[in-house]
């Protein structure tokens, strides 16, 4: 059963022992962030924070800030399990039998969950502020002390594309400028951007929605790095085999999550702009100022005693580390349809995200390393990895040994490396232009013959097989394992 709401998972969350209450008046000026960040560093719980300072409404962080509860936020065992089932959707062949068609029907009725429901009363309109709508009661934290000030950070924020209708749901911080007007911080290749370049080419504003503390699945999909058309909230009707229900906004002609703790309803100014930043990012490092679109405000509505929920990014890991690992493991199958030669693939944390990708490799041809690294390049986000190192299909990726002892044996440099230029992330702070720079591979699997290589590949060290079966069998008796320091 999907979580009804944040609070249902809130509560899931204090059964299991991953979420505490703090009591003691923080404010959200730095100190929130500095708790936050601290126990983020340390995989500990989710905060609800009851006592902001200035603030009659409470705070939560760290929402997603460990393997357990990113598995509990999707409802699932392991992160792997909802890329598998999207698989045995698209690997549904017709079926041929009676009892397959059987078989059939309840995954056909699972489709439903899709596609989202709209209701006429949702808790998120409990309270509609349309008179001059005002962010001051929010406990909008600022994070980091050289920010330009507070910034809202788990945001999702809905628009519609200006020709088509379709929806787009993406997680995009505001910065907030004063009671009505927010930096509208999508970056030019996200989906927000490319509604707003359409609508203001015809010198149209863009209406927006930014909605805060849906249900999880929900703010987990703002994240995720699906292709431009795909709706985002029938992503998560499938995630959580329930569809979402959306409720129309009282001054935009968008649909928001009926389940939301808070709703900001407001447009994006064709035309305008205005400094955003600097924003300690997720890098590590403040992204500085730069221009960005500007929100205003045209009506605030929320629950009854809404929670605000938020998030801090810092130096990795933060929380957005698990967030990033359910996107790895999500769209690892997705990916393999057009590369099944990948076996795995990791996005180191510390990289946040872009700037690594090590991808364990099934080689078939000369040169096929290369061919992985280039049409990674040209996949959606993909595009934004900086060092994209192929290592053969038997080496563990998500082992950064592994990872180094390969990549520092198996490389020469001048014949394995891949150099090009093209787009970066927008926050990325080293190449030298905005948003413009260039990207590095490398081929670290064993090179063929037909690589051009002229001396044999050397044989990697193995035990005889028959050695390890004896030494297992007297292994016991050694009482060698008694003498290693018991693991926590
Ligand atoms: C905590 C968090 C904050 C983010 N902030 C931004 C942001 O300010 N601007 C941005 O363009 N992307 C940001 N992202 C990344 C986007 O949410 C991500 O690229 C998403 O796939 C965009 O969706 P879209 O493809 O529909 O645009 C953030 C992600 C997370 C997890
Ligand atoms: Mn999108």
């Amino acid at each position: 059963m999907a979580y009804t709401d944040l609070n249902a998972f809130i509560q899931k969350l204090e059964e299991m022992g991953e979420l505490i209450r703090i009591r003691e008046p923080l404010d959200p000026y730095l100190e929130i962030s500095e708790i936050t960040d601290r126990v983020c560093k340390r995989e500990g719980p989710a905060l609800l924070f009851e006592k902001v300072k200035g603030k009659e409404i409470p705070v939560l962080t760290n929402l997603f800030g460990s393997m357990k509860r990113m598995c509990l936020a999707l409802e699932v065992e392991h992160l792997d399990q909802p890329g598998e089932k999207i698989m045995a959707w698209l690997k549904t062949d017709p079926p041929r039998t009676l009892i397959q068609k059987l078989h059939l029907i309840p995954r056909l009725m699972g489709l439903k969950a899709l596609f989202p429901k709209t209701v006429s009363k949702a808790s998120c309109q409990e309270i509609v502020i349309r008179e001059s709508p005002d962010l001051t009661p929010f406990p909008i934290l600022t994070t980091w002390p050289l920010d330009a000030g507070p910034f809202i950070t788990l945001p999702l924020v809905i628009t519609k594309d200006p020709h088509n209708g379709r929806r787009n749901v993406g997680m995009y911080r505001l910065q907030v400028f004063d009671h009505q007007t927010l930096g509208m911080h999508w970056q030019t290749h996200k989906g927000g951007a490319q509604h707003f370049r359409l609508a203001e080419a015809e010198g149209r504003d863009l209406p927006v929605a930014v909605v805060l503390g849906p249900d999880p699945v929900l703010t987990y999909a703002a994240t995720a790095p699906l292709p431009e058309e795909m709706d985002e909230f029938m992503f998560a009707g499938f995630l959580r085999q329930e569809p979402v229900q959306l409720v129309k906004c009282l001054t935009v002609d968008l649909e928001v999550p009926a389940n939301a703790q808070i709703v900001f309803e407001g447009v994006v100014k064709a035309g305008e702009r205005r400094p955003e930043g600097p924003f300690g990012d997720h890098t590590g490092y403040y992204s500085p100022v730069d221009e960005y679109p500007v929100m205003h405000l045209t009506c605030i509505t929320h629950r009854k005693n809404p929670i605000y929920p938020a998030t801090v990014v810092g130096i990795p890991p933060m929380e957005d580390a698990f967030l990033g690992k359910a996107t790895e493991r999500i769209f690892l199958p997705l990916l393999r349809q057009t590369l099944p030669e990948i076996r795995d693939m990791h996005l180191p944390v510390a990289g946040a995200f872009h700037n690594f990708a090590f991808v364990a490799l099934d080689k078939r041809y000369p040169g096929h390393a290369r061919k992985v690294m280039q049409a990674l390049w040209g996949l959606g986000q993909m595009m934004f990895s900086k060092f994209i190192v192929v290592f053969d299909r038997e080496i563990d990726v998500q082992d950064l040994n592994q990872v180094l002892w390969q990549w520092g044996a198996n490389v020469d440099p001048k014949r394995d490396m891949v150099l090009l230029e093209g787009p970066v992330d927008a926050l990325d702070h080293a190449s030298p232009y905005p948003l413009l720079g260039s990207k590095i591979g490398f081929d670290a699997t064993t090179k063929w013959a037909g690589e051009g290589l002229i001396r044999p590949w050397p044989e990697k060290i193995q035990m005889d097989q028959a050695v390890k079966n004896r030494v297992d069998q007297i292994w016991p008796h050694l009482g060698i394992d008694h003498s290693f320091p018991k693991k926590s």
